[in-house]
């Protein structure tokens, strides 16, 4: 797949993480702490612990009322374009927005550019003065500021009967006055960003990744960008489509339901299930999946599935590190030879990791145990057996190392032979 280190691919790879962070614990933290007066806030990461079975997931807690967040416009050096929740860090896909069905999320548009922008969102309710229009005279000139209002409603049952659907979906934002009224300009340039709607109880994944095919780009990189997951992450994937093209998204070795939540809720739920998706300009899915579920880690591929689309850079990887890596590799060897009329086992383990191990060689002779060594090293000890021949038997070795924040602990055996010596 070739070189990737494009600096906004790295950018937008840690978007997810870094935007669940911001929005999660300081964005929205500082932001509703300053409009607490207004309302209690919640947020979706404010998650409630349920038992399923032997392990608990996180689901959607409940609705706050209002929150506000302050969000950026910005210029790349580039002149590429990006919203942001911090002013001069822009980030393109812009941050993911979350809200809980039924709460309402106010919005401080900051224009730092030299051009008028705005804030367009699909899915939620909001009035004509908050659709990002110069219709509506809902933009902002460069250097100012406008509030708009998202509001979200939980799905009922009208007099009729009928059933108006709730705000709860993957949905997305963009500006809708760069460039044209209809926001190409912006759009093109990097202006457009996630929203995910939950229902109190969704299923909460523990990281978020977005991908955008934006006409033959794939959040604005002529590569697509690279994403990692732990084995056994509970990963959510929010795809959106811009521009004047359709693609059909694709992603190796995982697949999902195609329904609002791209989960399903119970054994009998017929939603299809699928590995690819097809979508066009503005619209938006998202699914979760547990990473390597059935297949393992590694590299998989994700694509669109259009062939001269994909074939034109709009691929990447996704990640699935650990399980059969999360061990600590040792070259371990026990040998027995012959000191004089004693008999020694020598024992080595040499550290094929990338990280630093602890190393505790065993033998029936004695215990030794050498802290941090690094790749490539080794730990060795010649333990004297205090007799002149022994029978064969074996060593144990074990390596501890701290693989992707955890303390992993290795064994190995390694026999040696029996020996007789003077
Ligand atoms: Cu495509």
């Amino acid at each position: 797949m070739g070189e990737r280190r494009h600096r906004l691919g790295t950018m937008t790879e840690k978007t997810s993480d870094v935007t669940r962070r911001l929005l999660s614990r300081r964005a929205f933290a500082t932001t509703a702490a300053a409009a607490a007066a207004i309302t209690p806030f919640a947020v979706a990461s404010q998650a409630t612990a349920e038992p399923a079975g032997k392990t608990t997931r996180k689901t959607a807690g409940e609705p706050g009322e209002v929150r506000r967040i302050t969000l950026y416009v910005d210029k790349f050096p580039d002149g590429q374009m990006g919203y942001g929740l911090e002013p001069g860090k822009p980030t393109i896909p812009g941050p993911l927005i979350e809200m809980i069905e039924g709460e309402t999320l106010e919005i401080e548009l900051v224009n730092n550019t030299d051009v008028t922008a705005s804030l367009h969102v699909h899915g939620v309710d909001y009035e004509t003065s908050s659709d990002g229009t110069r219709m509506n005279d809902s933009v902002v000139q460069p250097g100012g500021r406008y509030v708009y209002t998202w509001r979200t409603h939980a799905p009922i049952t009208r007099a009729d009967g009928t059933i108006a659907p709730g705000s709860a979906g993957y949905w997305h934002y963009h500006d809708h006055v760069v460039g044209t009224d209809h926001g190409t300009g912006g759009i093109l340039l990097g202006l457009y960003g996630p929203l995910v709607v939950r229902r109190t109880g969704d299923t909460l994944p523990d990281k978020t990744f977005t991908v955008v095919f934006n006409d033959m780009k794939t959040n604005n990189l002529t590569t697509a960008p690279d994403f990692t997951a732990k084995l056994g992450e509970r990963v959510e994937f929010i795809v959106i489509a811009h521009g004047n093209l359709f693609h059909t998204f694709h992603i190796h070795g995982h697949r999902w339901a195609d329904n609002r939540t791209g989960t399903l809720t119970n054994p009998d739920d017929q939603s299809r299930i699928i590995d690819t998706k097809t979508t066009g300009p503005a619209e938006s899915f998202g699914f979760q999946i547990i990473a390597g579920e059935y297949v393992g880690p590694g590299m998989w591929m994700y694509h669109c599935h259009v062939q001269n689309h994909s074939d034109s850079g709009m691929a990447g990887v996704f990640k699935v590190t650990g399980g059969a890596s999360e061990k600590v590799p040792l070259t371990v060897t026990a040998t027995s030879r012959c000191v004089g009329s004693s008999a020694y086992v020598a024992v080595t383990a040499v550290n094929d990791g990338d990280v630093p191990a602890t190393i505790t060689l065993t033998t029936p002779y004695g215990t030794k145990t050498v802290a941090d060594v690094a790749p490539g090293k080794q730990a060795y000890q010649s333990f004297n057996t205090r007799a002149g021949q022994i029978g064969a038997g074996k060593a144990t070795v074990t390596g501890t190392s701290l693989i992707n924040g955890k303390e992993v602990t290795t064994s190995y055996e390694a026999a040696y032979n029996a020996i007789s010596c003077g």
